[in-house]
């Protein structure tokens, strides 16, 4: 039998409820425009204070367990985003977020802000209006809107370049441009399986394939790192609703279920950086499950923008997790 690493019980778990062998973490699931959050609001492992880099990196070290354990089976599935809520060092902040998925600690997540947002909403604790967010990548600004909606004014994303050839085995080469949207993204238009639902097996296999691809050919974004995000781009499946729609894959091999609010960002850099998008105008992104998010750009300097990301979340579930000692599957399966 095996069981997810970081077995020993965590000295870090500190909330020992029922019996000292059962401990008790209590969280909050939405989904934004179909993709998975899971808020973790109590009994997580104290990270102790520091801003969150510093608690993403002891998160990192120390807590990859409750990773494994919220967001894989028996509990979980690997689709689902984790999001550890903490509290911010920024007074202006109205809470600290770390984002993990199947494979470790995301960078950036604009869903999870969204799905965040409501889950804060939920819980009374914030209501119509803006709010910062503190995460690892920066301090973004959301606002939750009277009719639900919520919109996310991301850090500063570029088109860092354009036009990288690579060869992916089994499909032979592909032209896309990398870009930082608060994660490191390979854009891909006009080569792939086409972008429906029936072909999901194909795009995943070609979307790895291209990620190998980058890693063999040495591509990575600024400052060496490693672009973890493939994005392909197709026509819209009704242009009434939308102006493209894309499949995204993440690290840790599943797709993004919403448009990707970061993979938008990207986007979005992209266009203005090609003349596409002025400021003032209106990108909608539809997801392969036909969810829209809405973008658009305020210019910064060097062809940089703040892109600005809007959707709509959903609160759907309030768990107790049960961490259960003699249970060997407590820190998940797999
Ligand atoms: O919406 O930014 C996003 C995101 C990143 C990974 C999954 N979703």
């Amino acid at each position: 039998m095996f069981v997810s690493a970081g077995l020993a019980a965590p000295k870090e778990l500190r909330n020992t409820v029922m019996s000292q062998n059962i401990n008790k973490i209590k969280v909050i699931d939405s989904h934004t425009a179909g993709e998975p959050t899971r808020v973790v609001v109590d009994g997580a492992p104290d990270l102790g204070v520091g801003n969150m880099e510093d608690l993403r990196d002891r998160f990192e070290e120390k807590a990859h367990w409750l990773r494994t354990a919220l967001l894989s089976e028996p509990r979980g599935f690997k689709a689902m985003v984790g999001a550890l809520l903490c509290e911010p060092t920024d007074p202006k902040s109205a809470a600290g977020v770390i984002f993990f998925n199947n494979s470790g600690v995301l960078k950036g997540c604009i869903h999870g802000t969204m799905g965040l947002i409501k889950t804060l909403e939920f819980m009374r604790r914030i209501s119509a209006g803006s709010h910062y967010i503190e995460t690892p990548i920066g301090i973004i600004k959301a606002e939750l809107r009277s009719d639900g909606s919520v919109s996310v004014a991301n850090v500063p994303s570029y088109r860092y370049l354009s036009n990288v050839e690579i060869d992916v085995e089994g499909f032979g080469k592909v032209l896309g441009d990398v870009a930082w949207g608060g994660n490191w993204f390979y854009l891909i238009e006009g080569y792939g399986p086409e972008i429906k639902l029936s072909n999901l097996r194909n795009l995943s296999s070609f979307s790895i394939a291209a990620m190998e691809a980058l890693e063999v050919a040495g591509i990575v974004g600024d400052n060496g790192s490693k672009i973890d995000h493939i994005e392909i781009f197709g026509p819209p499946s009704d242009s009434v609703k939308s102006d493209s729609t894309n499949f995204v894959m993440c690290p840790g091999g599943e797709y993004d279920r919403s448009p990707c609010g970061t993979g938008t960002s990207a986007k979005l850099a992209c266009l203005h950086a090609s003349g596409k998008l002025k400021q003032g105008q209106i990108w909608r992104q539809s997801s392969i499950l036909g969810t829209v998010f809405e973008g658009e750009v305020k210019p910064l300097e060097d062809q940089k923008v703040i892109p600005k990301v809007s959707g709509r979340a959903w609160v759907n579930g309030e768990t107790n997790i049960i961490i259960d000692h003699s249970d060997p599957f407590r820190f998940g399966i797999g």
